[in-house]
């Protein structure tokens, strides 16, 4: 006897934190996820996946995926758990809670970051559950923070142009990206152009696949982006390059930023970026010259002390030269400052009633979670619930993160998928859905849709949304606001209100926001000014410096001769900062752990490809095979992330090396400012 399959699709969005946020279409045959494939309908996807998502179904049918809720029964860290039931597990979780609760809930620290990029699995939920408990409040610097805030202190937001129109421009600037890997459906509009005969430039340290493909590639030493942009400032200035009439109209500070910026001649820039003189020059003649010019940035030259003042010099030349005028000119670095969310609705901070928690820098919760109580910081941490982030392999300088995450006295629970490195630290796992069986629905930094993600199965096992979870947190703490009672379809629906047609959404699957084709042809920046910040009055009223600058990098080459390379450690093609590193498909093709490491470095140090090294500094050490590869620069060398640090040869990964201190703007993290030392085992 044969049964009748039932086969159908359901639109979906790809959660993931990338700027291409994909409309997804999930083929479902009985109850069973077979497909997932990129929405043909759906413009900027245009029917194509990266490797990563299309095989989300082994993500989700994983057989490590966690199932049910588990208890710590080993030391913290051991990863020996024991099944209990979701009962069990919530009511011990509320009475934990709430014991810290009644001396201060600024000791109870939500943890979270961009698992999911969805508004209503990210906060949606635990923002409510979090202000209505009045726990402390966690700054979520670990990404974009120094770049967002320049982009706010520049053009007064977190906008640019629309991404569909590089395909048209005559000149494309990839600058501190690495679009084949992070932001492929971009690299497709960048070839249209390269077809029609746009020049394409790759400023980066290190030679990344997206540099391979480009007519030029400009191999900066981290942290100098900065002195580079100034120094095309000077060549437009220096050759008359420059539209008058667009500086005179919409922009503010040219004067002084003019004076600065002769101080940036190209010779002596090629000296501090480590690159030739003549790079320089051609470039300033091809941005001064080509009409349209874009440029592409995404968040790689921010991750440096002085990232911020990078972004914010980079974000000027634009004005500079008009090439916002066309809709194929211009900058983009995010788009998410577009979306016409509406958060308070959302996350309603008016459960606080009043109450003003402490904020805990992400980036920095190494040292505070090993902080005593002080009248500056407030009470000792005493738990942590983190959910869509890992921690423990993600954040900045690890060795101090573990031991933070060790300490007997911490309670800890994790909402998870599987059991990662920081999991390995809970007192209790929660077992969180995927995107294939929640509701959610996504912004994009990289385009300007608003996209839906449809639920395509149940639950696996016995996991629960993010929502569901802190729902039922909510319930056994007592909280009997309406606003706890609201489902995930409500959720959604509550994020755009009426700004985004959410019929639409539910037939389509995206909507796209209605906006100009070219944001500031007019001028008409958000801005207190409405111009062009080259001198931000708000930056000047901190006590920074109001104009661009080159900020050198806290560990600059040549300032520490017992660690005398740089590290920088960018996103594998394959996974998705640590997410999919257990995917055994995905980890097959990106292999093991290494270090990229130059010839000439390799060879003064005894190095062949293959051999494990020791890469060491002040803060720690970790082991890897090196590969001796031109995509290192001489000086630099490239730990690919982010392993998870179990799967690694001696159970770290690079943010054992990385440190803990902060960018000029943002308070974010200085993952690319990071002097080592290798030598072999
Ligand atoms: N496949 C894949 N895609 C991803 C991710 C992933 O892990 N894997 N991560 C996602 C996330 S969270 C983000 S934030 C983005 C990150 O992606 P991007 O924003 O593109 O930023 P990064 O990957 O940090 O760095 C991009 C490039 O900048 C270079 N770089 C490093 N230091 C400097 C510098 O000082 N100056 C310049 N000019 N370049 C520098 C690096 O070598 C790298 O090639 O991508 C997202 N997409
Ligand atoms: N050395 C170095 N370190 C870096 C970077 C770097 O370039 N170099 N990049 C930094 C950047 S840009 C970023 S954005 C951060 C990223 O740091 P994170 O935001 O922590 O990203 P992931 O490592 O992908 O971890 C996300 C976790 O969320 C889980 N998750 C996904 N969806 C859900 C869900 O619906 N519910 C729950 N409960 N969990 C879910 C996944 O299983 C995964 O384990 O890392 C930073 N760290
Ligand atoms: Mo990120």
């Amino acid at each position: 006897m044969s049964q009748v399959m039932q086969e159908r699709t359901v639109r979906g969005a790809c959660p993931h934190d990338c700027p291409d946020t994909c409309s997804l279409v999930t083929t479902v045959i009985d109850t069973k996820a077979v497909r997932v494939a990129g929405n043909p309908a759906h413009r900027h996807t245009d029917g194509a996946l990266c490797t990563k998502v299309s095989r989300y179904t082994e993500r989700t049918y994983h057989p490590e995926r966690i199932l049910h809720p588990l208890r710590r029964v080993g030391p913290k860290g051991s990863g020996q758990f024991e099944p209990v039931d979701w009962d069990t597990a919530l009511s011990d979780i509320a009475r934990r809670l709430k014991d810290i609760a009644a001396r201060d809930p600024q000791a109870i620290q939500p943890y979270s970051y961009a698992g999911t990029m969805g508004l209503v699995q990210g906060e949606g939920m635990a923002a409510r559950f979090f202000h209505r408990l009045g726990a402390a409040h966690l700054d979520r610097t670990i990404c974009a923070a120094a770049g967002g805030e320049a982009l706010v202190q520049t053009l007064g937001g977190k906008l640019g142009m629309k991404v569909e129109f590089f395909a048209e421009a005559k000149l494309i600037v990839i600058w501190g990206s690495n679009s084949i890997a992070s932001n492929l459906h971009f690299w497709r509009l960048a070839q249209q152009a390269k077809r029609d005969g746009a020049r394409l430039v790759c400023i980066d340290p290190r030679r990344s696949e997206t540099a391979d493909k480009c007519h030029e590639h400009i191999a900066l030493r981290p942290g100098t982006d900065a002195v580079l942009a100034l120094a095309l400032m000077h060549e437009l200035i220096a050759n008359d390059w420059l539209d008058h009439d667009y500086i005179a109209q919409h922009t503010l500070g040219w004067d002084a930023l003019r004076e600065r910026a002769l101080q940036w001649p190209p010779e002596r820039a090629a000296e501090v970026c480590g690159v030739p003189v003549q790079q320089i020059v051609d470039l300033a003649r091809a941005y001064g010259t080509t009409k349209p010019a874009a440029i592409r940035l995404n968040y790689g030259m921010q991750r440096v002390r002085g990232g911020g003042n990078a972004v914010r010099a980079v974000a000027c030349l634009p004005a500079l030269v008009g090439a916002w005028r066309h809709r194929a000119g211009g900058f983009l670095l995010s788009a998410s400052g577009h979306f016409p969310v509406d958060r308070a609705a959302l996350h309603r901070p008016d459960l606080l009633a009043g109450r003003t928690p402490r904020t805990v820098n992400m980036s920095t919760i190494g040292d505070d979670l090993l902080r005593e109580a002080s009248p500056g910081f407030g009470p000792k941490i005493e738990a942590l619930i983190v959910y869509n982030s890992n921690p423990v392999a993600v954040a900045p300088e690890s060795g101090r993160v573990v031991k933070g995450f060790e300490r007997e006295d911490l309670f800890t629970v994790v909402l998870e998928h599987f059991q990662t490195d920081t999991a390995d630290y809970a007192d209790y796992i929660l077992p969180a859905t995927t995107q294939l069986e929640h509701w959610d629905i996504h912004t994009s930094y990289g385009h300007t849709d608003v996209l839906l993600n449809r639920p395509a199965i149940a639950p696996v096992g016995q996991s629960r949304s993010n929502t569901d979870i802190f729902r039922a947190l909510a319930a056994r703490m007592g909280f009997d606001e309406p606003c706890f009672a609201d489902d995930d379809e409500t959720l959604c629906r509550t994020a755009f209100g009426s700004a985004v047609s959410f019929d639409q959404l539910l037939e389509h699957g995206f909507a796209t926001l209605p906006l100009p084709e070219a944001p500031f042809a007019q001028g008409g920046f958000a801005t207190a000014s409405g111009r062009c910040e080259f001198f931000s009055a708000a930056l000047d009223a901190q006590g920074q410096d109001g104009l661009p600058d080159h900020l050198p990098n806290f560990e600059t080459a040549g300032s520490d001769p017992r660690h005398p390379l740089a590290m920088i450690s960018p996103p594998a093609r394959n996974f998705l900062n640590s997410s999919f590193v257990n995917v055994t498909s995905l980890r097959d093709i990106e292999g093991e752990p290494l270090l990229e490491i130059h010839a000439t470095d390799a060879e003064v140090r005894g190095i062949h490809s293959g051999d494990v090294v020791r890469i060491f500094n002040s803060r720690g050490e970790y082991r890897c095979k090196a590969k001796v590869s031109a995509r290192a620069r001489p000086g630099v060398v490239n730990g690919l992330g982010i392993w998870w640090r179990k799967l690694g040869l001696d159970g770290t990964n690079v943010n054992q090396l990385t440190s803990q201190r902060l960018t000029d703007m943002g308070r974010g993290p200085v993952f690319y400012d990071c002097l080592v030392e290798v030598e072999r085992t």
